[in-house]
């Protein structure tokens, strides 16, 4: 049965409350109901979001003992810094798709770098939160052809 971790970092707790001209009106908990609501019945999905890294470190440390099908992860702005998340999710080596609300591209130059995405199996940036939906079907897609 497919397990998957939706993983969000630093303020994407915001989302729907501060800046909808770039990151929408819907809340994460809108999104974690809708993403819950549209999964395949046997799909299980759990949400975790922080803004503290060695928080988010240890949440992903914690997937060597209880291993997931998949991750989705929005790291947000970690996706230009975090070596030491780096580090943790390359030592997981999970079933990875990154995730950016906003076409990270068509941003500032510092936005077109990302720590993850060699890590990960998908890439999607632009497509609102659509993206986890996608993200979701990506991972469901890899784990029945492997
Ligand atoms: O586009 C994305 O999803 C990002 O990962 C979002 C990050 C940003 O640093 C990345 O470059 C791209 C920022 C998340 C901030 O989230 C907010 C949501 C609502 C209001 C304010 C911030």
């Amino acid at each position: 049965m497919p397990e998957i971790l939706v993983l969000n970092g630093p303020n994407l707790n915001l989302l729907g409350h501060r800046e909808p001209e770039i990151y929408g009106h819907t809340t994460l908990d809108d999104l974690a109901n809708d993403l819950t609501n549209k999964a395949p019945s046997d799909t299980t999905l759990t949400f975790f979001q922080s803004n503290h890294e060695g928080e988010m470190i240890e949440r992903i440390q914690a997937l060597l003992h209880q291993p997931v099908t998949g991750i989705i992860f929005n790291p947000g702005a970690w996706t230009h810094t975090s070596v030491a998340i780096r580090d943790a999710v390359s030592s997981v080596k999970p079933v990875l798709v990154e995730v950016h609300i906003s076409n990270v591209h068509q941003r500032e130059p510092f936005r077109q770098t990302s720590y993850f995405s060699d890590l990960a199996i998908a890439v999607i940036a632009g497509c609102g939160l659509n993206g986890y939906h996608f993200a979701l079907q990506t991972i469901l897609n890899h784990s029945k052809d492997h």
